[in-house]
């Protein structure tokens, strides 16, 4: 396995600097690394990997240096654009060193929404013309790697990627901690909304852990799972599919069950919830400040104004609570002429250790809950 310390310093050592990206479990432990030891300013986590990508480029401009981009294979195709417009050869021909997480490995067991993409991702990179690497997790044969992508970047000027497997990397806790002081978790506050739905009430929930938490709570309360649409991928766009559905049912309350780090992802998408107006769209965003499910790293959730970004993008209504009683409160508040509505709900970091996964298939999911759509 390779040292976070080490592959920091054979990058510190090709005077690449500036790091930026969109977290995922597989990079875990050396984004976390980065996070304690690059400079402030030098490392940012991006809202989305096309953003990673301009940042970079415009590090690259702004000192003629390598960055670096880090992603989870799930993000190329957010990175794709600017990859293709922006940093590609016939444009404006930057270099970058990519590091690239790759879920859904063939041959190693995932989840259904990392399986195509898995076996896709060097397909992909060789569509896009970007020379990859599949990193090796013996530390001397990874060096000689990282000094040829370097020298060929060099050469080149154009990308080249590190494709890194689980297990890659060695263990290494992070030290600069996300600040939350607040005492309800995520779990609790899926709990409370279950509490408040009625009988043809439509979910829609995020990304990672809410959507693993909506289905042990409903599991733990002997409920079906038909009345919850779980995005196990497309992070970022739970709350259109919630906004699809909303204006083609307008007699049934949508409810969406958000994370801070999936709204930032693509916020625009407040903007057309806002201007459709649709009064049966409640949208919940549970806010830890954090990419909780791929290892916490801090997002800009805790400094954002949600109540106002969403009154400002045509919200008729924006709430923010951090309590099971203010949630509680919020929630039974909204009438059809609060909506859409959003509500924060602050909570804490965390999750149980022993979370399980929906044992129930993305397309059982999917038939299960057009027919409670249709009843
Ligand atoms: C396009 C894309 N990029 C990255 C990921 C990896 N990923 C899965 S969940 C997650 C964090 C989501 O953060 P947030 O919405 O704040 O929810 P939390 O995990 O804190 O509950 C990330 C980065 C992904 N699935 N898709």
């Amino acid at each position: 396995m390779i040292r976070p310390e080490t592959f920091y310093s054979w990058l510190a050592g090709n005077n690449i600097e500036f790091f930026s990206g969109v977290p995922d479990s597989l990079l875990k432990d050396i984004c976390a690394y980065i996070t304690d030891n690059a400079p402030h300013g030098n490392h940012i986590i991006a809202a989305n990997e096309g953003n990673a990508v301009a940042l970079a480029s415009g590090h690259h401009m702004a000192t003629g240096k390598i960055p670096l981009v880090y992603m989870q294979n799930s993000g190329i195709g957010n990175a794709i654009n600017p990859l293709l417009s922006l940093v590609d050869k016939q444009v404006y021909h930057i270099p970058l060193l990519m590091m690239i997480g790759w879920r859904g490995e063939p041959g190693v067991k995932d989840e259904p929404q990392h399986v195509t993409q898995g076996a896709v991702t060097l397909d992909l990179l060789d569509t896009i013309k970007i020379p990859y690497a599949v990193l090796n997790d013996e530390e001397e044969k990874a060096g000689e790697q990282i000094r040829q992508a370097i020298a060929e970047i060099r050469r080149t000027g154009i990308p080249y990627a590190l494709v890194v497997r689980k297990g890659t990397f060695e263990k290494y806790t992070i030290k600069t901690s996300v600040a939350s002081d607040y005492q309800l978790s995520r779990e609790i506050a899926i709990q409370e909304i279950l509490d408040q739905l009625t009988d043809h009430d439509i979910v829609v929930s995020t990304t990672g852990k809410t959507s693993r938490e909506l289905f042990e709570c409903r599991e733990a309360l002997g409920q079906p799972h038909h009345a919850d649409f779980l995005t196990v991928g497309s992070m970022g766009h739970s709350g259109q599919i919630a906004l699809g559905i909303a204006l083609s049912k307008p007699k049934r309350r949508v409810i969406c069950i958000d994370g801070d780090g999936a709204v930032l992802m693509h916020m625009g998408g407040l903007a057309i919830t806002g201007s459709m107006a649709p009064g049966n769209y409640i949208h919940v965003v549970i806010n830890n400040g954090a990419h909780e499910s791929v290892g916490g790293q801090p997002t800009a959730g805790a400094l954002v104004d949600l109540v106002s970004i969403a009154k400002a993008n045509g919200y008729k209504s924006a709430t923010s609570t951090s309590t099971a009683s203010e949630l509680s409160d919020a929630l039974s508040a909204v009438t059809k002429e609060l909506c859409p509505a959003l509500i924060e709900v602050k909570v804490r970091i965390g999750s149980r250790a022993d979370l399980g996964r929906p044992t129930i298939k993305p397309v059982d999911n999917k038939k299960d809950f057009m027919r409670y759509l249709d009843s």
